[in-house]
Protein backbone atom coordinates (compact mmCIF):
# COMPACT_ATOMS: atom_id res chain seq x y z
CA UNK A 1 0.00 0.00 0.00
CA UNK A 2 1.70 3.43 -0.55
CA UNK A 3 0.89 6.71 1.33
CA UNK A 4 -0.79 9.59 -0.43
CA UNK A 5 0.11 13.26 -0.09
CA UNK A 6 -2.58 13.33 2.68
CA UNK A 7 -1.18 10.20 4.44
CA UNK A 8 1.81 12.71 4.70
CA UNK A 9 0.49 15.80 5.34
CA UNK A 10 -1.47 13.97 8.40
CA UNK A 11 0.91 12.01 9.63
CA UNK A 12 1.93 11.85 13.32
CA UNK A 13 3.71 15.15 14.70
CA UNK A 14 2.90 17.19 11.36
CA UNK A 15 0.63 20.08 12.21
CA UNK A 16 1.16 22.71 15.26
CA UNK A 17 -1.83 20.79 17.34
CA UNK A 18 -3.46 17.18 16.94
CA UNK A 19 -6.06 15.83 18.88
CA UNK A 20 -6.93 12.66 19.02
CA UNK A 21 -10.97 12.71 19.55
CA UNK A 22 -13.90 11.01 19.66
CA UNK A 23 -17.65 12.99 18.21
CA UNK A 24 -19.60 12.13 21.14
CA UNK A 25 -17.06 12.77 24.03
CA UNK A 26 -17.68 16.41 26.23
CA UNK A 27 -13.86 16.55 27.35
CA UNK A 28 -13.12 16.47 23.21
CA UNK A 29 -16.00 18.90 22.70
CA UNK A 30 -14.88 20.95 25.39
CA UNK A 31 -11.10 20.97 24.13
CA UNK A 32 -12.19 22.22 20.24
CA UNK A 33 -14.02 24.83 21.88
CA UNK A 34 -11.14 26.47 23.95
CA UNK A 35 -9.57 26.60 20.57
CA UNK A 36 -11.40 27.31 18.62
CA UNK A 37 -12.31 30.25 20.73
CA UNK A 38 -8.56 31.65 20.63
CA UNK A 39 -8.82 30.69 17.01
CA UNK A 40 -6.34 28.03 17.37
CA UNK A 41 -5.94 25.80 14.11
CA UNK A 42 -5.61 21.87 14.89
CA UNK A 43 -5.27 18.55 12.74
CA UNK A 44 -8.29 16.40 14.74
CA UNK A 45 -7.78 12.27 14.22
CA UNK A 46 -11.16 10.94 15.07
CA UNK A 47 -11.05 7.87 16.46
CA UNK A 48 -14.44 6.88 15.38
CA UNK A 49 -13.69 7.22 12.24
CA UNK A 50 -9.99 5.70 12.20
CA UNK A 51 -10.12 3.44 14.92
CA UNK A 52 -7.10 1.83 14.05
CA UNK A 53 -5.34 5.19 15.48
CA UNK A 54 -5.96 4.34 18.69
CA UNK A 55 -2.95 2.21 18.84
CA UNK A 56 -0.76 5.32 17.63
CA UNK A 57 -2.61 7.51 20.32
CA UNK A 58 -1.55 5.14 23.56
CA UNK A 59 1.46 4.63 21.85
CA UNK A 60 2.43 8.82 21.64
CA UNK A 61 0.91 9.66 24.53
CA UNK A 62 0.79 6.73 27.09
CA UNK A 63 -2.96 6.93 28.06
CA UNK A 64 -5.96 5.40 26.74
CA UNK A 65 -8.59 8.42 27.35
CA UNK A 66 -10.04 10.88 24.52
CA UNK A 67 -8.90 13.59 23.84
CA UNK A 68 -5.21 13.44 23.88
CA UNK A 69 -3.87 16.71 22.64
CA UNK A 70 -0.30 17.27 21.36
CA UNK A 71 1.85 21.09 20.65
CA UNK A 72 4.66 20.37 18.36
CA UNK A 73 4.42 17.01 18.71
CA UNK A 74 4.29 16.62 22.30
CA UNK A 75 1.60 15.20 24.44
CA UNK A 76 0.17 17.41 26.58
CA UNK A 77 -2.37 15.97 27.95
CA UNK A 78 -6.44 15.90 27.47
CA UNK A 79 -8.75 18.85 27.98
CA UNK A 80 -8.02 18.84 32.19
CA UNK A 81 -4.37 19.72 31.28
CA UNK A 82 -4.98 22.24 27.86
CA UNK A 83 -7.44 24.14 30.26
CA UNK A 84 -4.89 24.59 33.35
CA UNK A 85 -2.14 25.57 30.80
CA UNK A 86 -4.70 28.38 29.24
CA UNK A 87 -5.56 29.66 33.09
CA UNK A 88 -1.78 29.82 33.87
CA UNK A 89 -0.78 31.57 30.66
CA UNK A 90 1.67 28.63 28.76
CA UNK A 91 -0.64 27.75 26.32
CA UNK A 92 -0.19 30.75 24.13
CA UNK A 93 3.95 30.97 24.44
CA UNK A 94 3.68 27.04 23.44
CA UNK A 95 2.02 27.42 20.55
CA UNK A 96 4.29 29.68 19.28
CA UNK A 97 7.67 27.55 20.09
CA UNK A 98 8.68 26.86 16.52
N1 LIG B 1 -9.35 14.21 32.41
C1 LIG B 1 -9.57 13.83 31.04
C2 LIG B 1 -10.88 13.08 30.92
C3 LIG B 1 -11.08 12.44 29.55
C4 LIG B 1 -12.18 11.42 29.54
O1 LIG B 1 -12.66 10.93 30.60
N2 LIG B 1 -12.63 11.08 28.32
C5 LIG B 1 -13.61 10.03 28.14
C6 LIG B 1 -14.53 10.41 26.97
S1 LIG B 1 -15.35 11.97 27.21
C7 LIG B 1 -12.92 8.74 27.72
O2 LIG B 1 -11.91 8.74 27.05
N3 LIG B 1 -13.50 7.59 28.10
C8 LIG B 1 -12.94 6.30 27.68
C9 LIG B 1 -13.14 6.01 26.22
O3 LIG B 1 -13.94 6.69 25.53
O4 LIG B 1 -12.46 5.09 25.71
C10 LIG B 1 -9.51 15.09 30.15
O5 LIG B 1 -9.55 16.19 30.69
O6 LIG B 1 -9.39 14.97 28.93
Amino acid sequence: MSLTAKDVADSPGSHVVEIYAKTFCWYCRAARRLLDAKGVQYHEINLGKEPARRVEMIERSLAATVPQIFIHGQCIGGYDELKALEEKGLLDPMLKVG
